[in-house]
């Protein structure tokens, strides 16, 4: 199944962010912590090559401890400066100001000495819905920027200015116009990085099944009671009868099913479950 969603909002925050980087010290790069692989987006490729890049595994409340663990040994083996937070818990998002003044640590100092009173300014990159503008608003302890519960709610840049002298950039999430691969396509799907609108989700549902019954046997029978043999679509049918989803003829509702499974993975009512480990991406 292949992903696809480039909306025009996304290729204007591109170009802005390409010159908006010239403002800025550095970036804070968020990804979610259930795809912390996919969530790279190999288009930011350039900005990350103009200015030094803290690396933000967000969302880390909805997967077990020890997958954040593995991605920050392997992206700190990789030479990244990242973090592991959960935005939207308590005061874990402050960790991210700590850690961008330890990147800029060498430019305060040189301002120090000039006594200059230097004020940092990141712009805060990532793909849609990995929790950007949620970070902002933890660390300014307000709701300045706008945020919301699927992809593309940013459509514009957004100055915030923290108490302590540093202001973030918020962006758009972007994609990218092509995914490198079908299965990372999936994920980003699967978190919802992409509009549900533009995607199959019955489809959808019968890949994120094939991934469970693979990686999480026992998971779609600890949940709704469903047998995991047969077909992705005779497993889907299976859970619309438990849950008790069915049409006016009688025929399993599979399309409803597949909408529950969906909000099922990504409310964590089937577990913790991060997709990707450093060990699948080699
Ligand atoms: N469980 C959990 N949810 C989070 C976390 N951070 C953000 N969210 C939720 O993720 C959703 C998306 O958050 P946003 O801050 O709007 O994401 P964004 O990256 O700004 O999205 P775009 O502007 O669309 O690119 C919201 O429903 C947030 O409440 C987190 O650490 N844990
Ligand atoms: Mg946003």
């Amino acid at each position: 199944m292949l992903i696809q969603w480039f909306p025009g909002h996304m290729a204007k925050a591109k170009r802005q962010m390409e010159e908006s980087i010239k403002r800025v010290d550095s970036l804070i790069y968020v990804l979610d912590a259930r795809a912390p692989f996919s969530s790279v987006n190999p288009e930011f490729e350039n900005l990350i090559a103009m200015k030094p890049v803290l690396y933000v595994i967000n969302k880390c409340d909805l997967v077990e401890r020890q997958a954040v663990d593995a991605w920050l040994t392997r992206f700190r083996a990789a030479g990244m400066t990242a973090l592991a937070i959960s935005s939207t818990i308590g005061k874990d998002a402050s960790k991210v100001l700590t850690a961008l003044r330890e990147i800029n640590k060498e430019k305060l100092e040189r301002n120090r000495q000039k006594g200059v009173n230097y004020a940092l300014k990141a712009m805060v990159i990532g793909m849609p819905n990995t929790g950007k503008s949620t970070l902002i608003n933890a660390l300014c302890r307000g709701k300045k920027t706008v945020t919301g519960d699927k992809p593309g709610v940013t459509k514009g840049e957004q100055w915030v200015r923290l108490d302590g002298g540093i202001s973030l950039l918020d962006t758009p999430g972007t994609l990218c116009h092509s995914m490198k691969s079908e299965t990372i396509g999936l994920h980003l799907a699967f978190i919802g990085a992409v509009r549900d609108a533009v995607v199959d989700t019955t489809e959808l549902s019968l890949e994120l099944i094939k991934f469970l019954v693979e990686k999480r046997p026992g998971t779609l029978f600890a949940r709704y009671g469903a047998e995991e043999t047969g077909t992705p679509l005779e497993i889907l049918t299976a859970i619309a009868v438990k849950r008790g989803f069915m049409r006016k003829g009688g025929d399993a509702d599979e399309d409803k099913a597949a909408l529950a499974l969906i909000d099922d993975f990504r409310k964590t009512r089937l577990g913790k479950i991060v997709l990707e480990t450093p060990e699948d991406e080699g």
